[in-house]
């Protein structure tokens, strides 16, 4: 029913990181009849073997296709028919993760020294430490019609790499009433020119660097040293002028009195309504870096971080390494960039151009800390935008986590869910989040006969789920086989569990799942629109010793 093809894409999106346990073999082998062979002897052989044959495959050479009554066997009866000489191969049929190997590599001169972007061991890092750029940008470079809004200190207009992204001069809230233009005002003005470029500095134009949105749009608000007023408008400003995410690399600093640096209701709910009704009630995806320091951000005087309302982004490493920032129980993902405390190399951005900035000349090479690991997760926002402008904040959110890779285990300790207070749901992949992305859970993973487990499929589609299924390779129960098949109306990220599910027969049993996007374009040829991963549970009779 689902063409192999269809696996072999999702397999490709999913990478060799694919979720489940790995390649899973169906019931069926592909077998190539040997020319001396007698095919009408082996056909009975196979019958009396209670072997289907389920295809021919092709007359000359002869190869069919048939179906086993499990995996084990399937594997068991391949082995037997290469060991007589009667097949020239006997293959069982496998489903094996695959790379997508198309890339695109941009023109930008500095784009090697971006780790963060694509970790090649620049710095003796640990190489793929990254966010998959290349691989995500042969998808998208994003679209014009995508705005983030950059809330910062000011951001240079006309920076060489920068101004053909900027969507308006953008408005400075500093003062009230605010005042047009968000250029830097003075020379301490070289954070947000930086945090921009991550986001979004013009890629492929043959100068300087690439932001992870390369064709996203830049909408400049200054509000370094605004009071919550001016907060408070920047961010209904934002709204009202389209942005599609906002970006924050801020938060307000302790005080004395940690209870100062509490957000009060006016900011609150701007933030709150921002991300309810922007885009049209679709809303406004809002992302916050975490605190540099590694304190919870979360409990008692949290940081604005931990509103409900927004994405929350702490650091990993050049090695991915967790650690390296604020955390906590609101913590939603981990973005590539270097730890204030960690002496390496930062990921290159633009700087204020000639002397003006962080350094003399118009690029950075050690912008870090979460003021990094923000735009960029607010960019790959910005990609999936371009891919789908109905996704809804959700939406965005979900697939963000859905994706993410759960980099440092050791230290971070997922959850079943695969969530962590000192990872959030892993590390930012931009190039998982742009194709769709399915996992399957069967729990517990071991049952007795007769013993409940249940089925969890979650996936995640830039252009919108069609539908997810599972079914159980060839578990000898009809109700098992399936498939069972949830139809979507086309979200981002939908999770379905069947449970009350049993089985009697001891063994070792496949299931897998599949979903399937809504098709709703062709953003690039070649592009997956399915997804495919397979996981495992073993029936066994419990013992005295279980039972204990
Ligand atoms: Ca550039
Ligand atoms: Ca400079």
């Amino acid at each position: 029913m689902l063409a192999l093809s269809l696996a072999a894409a999702c397999a490709a999106a999913n990478g060799a990181s694919l979720d489940g346990d790995g390649p899973a073999t169906t019931e069926r082998v592909i077998v190539r009849v040997a020319a001396d062979a007698a095919w009408t002897d082996l056909a009975a052989e196979l019958e009396r073997a209670n072997v289907r044959v389920e295809a021919i495959l092709t007359q000359a050479p002869l190869r069919v296709l048939v179906r086993a009554q499990s995996p084990a066997e399937g594997a068991r009866l391949a082995a037997e028919l290469e060991a007589s000489g009667r097949a020239a191969y006997a293959v069982p049929e496998t489903f094996r993760p695959i790379e997508l190997r198309s890339r695109h590599v941009p023109n930008d001169p500095l784009f090697g020294e971006q780790w963060a972007f694509e970790n090649t061991g620049q710095a003796g890092q640990v190489t793929g430490a990254d966010v998959d750029a290349p691989e995500a940008w042969a998808v998208t470079l994003g679209s014009p019609a995508v705005t983030i809004a950059v809330l910062d200190d000011g951001v240079q207009l006309d920076h060489p790499d920068l101004a053909a992204n900027i969507a308006a001069s953008g408005r400075d809230f500093t003062v009230y009433p605010p005042v047009e233009g968000a250029q830097p005002r003075t020379a301490a003005d070289r954070h947000g020119t930086s945090v921009a470029g991550i986001a979004a500095a013009r890629g492929d134009n043959g100068i300087g660097v690439s932001g992870i949105c390369p064709r996203c749009r830049i909408l400049p608000i200054r509000v370094d040293g605004s009071s919550n007023l001016g907060v408070a408008e920047a961010f209904r400003y934002a709204v009202a002028q389209g942005a599609d995410v906002i970006t924050n690399s801020w938060g307000y600093a302790p005080s004395a009195r940690r209870r100062d640096a509490a957000v009060d209701a006016a900011v609150r709910d701007a933030i709150d309504s921002a991300a309810r009704d922007g885009r049209g009630g679709r809303g406004t995806l809002i992302v916050f870096g975490m605190t540099n320091e590694a304190v919870d951000n979360c409990g008692e005087h949290a940081d604005i971080s931990a509103l409900d309302s927004v994405v929350a982004v702490g650091v990993s490493d050049h090695n991915d390494r967790i650690g390296g920032s604020g955390f906590g129980d609101c913590m939603d993902l981990v973005a590539p960039s270097t730890p204030e405390r960690i002496d390496t190399k930062g990921s290159a951005t633009t700087d204020r151009t000639g002397l003006d900035g962080h350094v003399d000349g118009d690029y950075f090479m050690a912008f870090g800390g979460t003021s990094a690991a923000a735009p960029l997760v607010a960019g790959v926002a910005g990609l999936l935008l371009s891919l789908n402008p109905d996704l809804t904040r959700t939406d965005l959110e979900r697939i963000l986590e859905h994706t993410a890779d759960k980099v440092d285990a050791e230290h971070a300790g997922y959850d079943a869910a695969g969530f962590s207070p000192r990872a959030g749901y892993g590390r930012v992949n931009a190039a998982r989040a742009l194709v769709p992305s399915v996992k399957i859970t069967v729990q517990p993973a071991r049952v007795a006969p007769g013993e409940p487990f249940s089925v969890t499929v979650a996936a995640s589609a830039p252009l919108g789920l069609r539908s997810v299924l599972w079914r159980g390779a060839a578990t000898g129960d009809a109700a098992l086989d399936g498939p069972h098949t949830q139809r979507l109306d086309g979200e981002g990220y939908a999770a379905v569990t069947w449970s009350m599910l049993a089985l009697e027969r001891p063994g070792t049993y496949a299931f897998e799942a599949v979903a399937e996007d809504a098709e709703v374009g062709e953003p690039v040829s070649g592009y997956p629109h399915g997804a495919w991963t397979g996981a495992s549970l073993t029936v066994v009779e419990r013992t005295d010793d279980d039972s204990r």
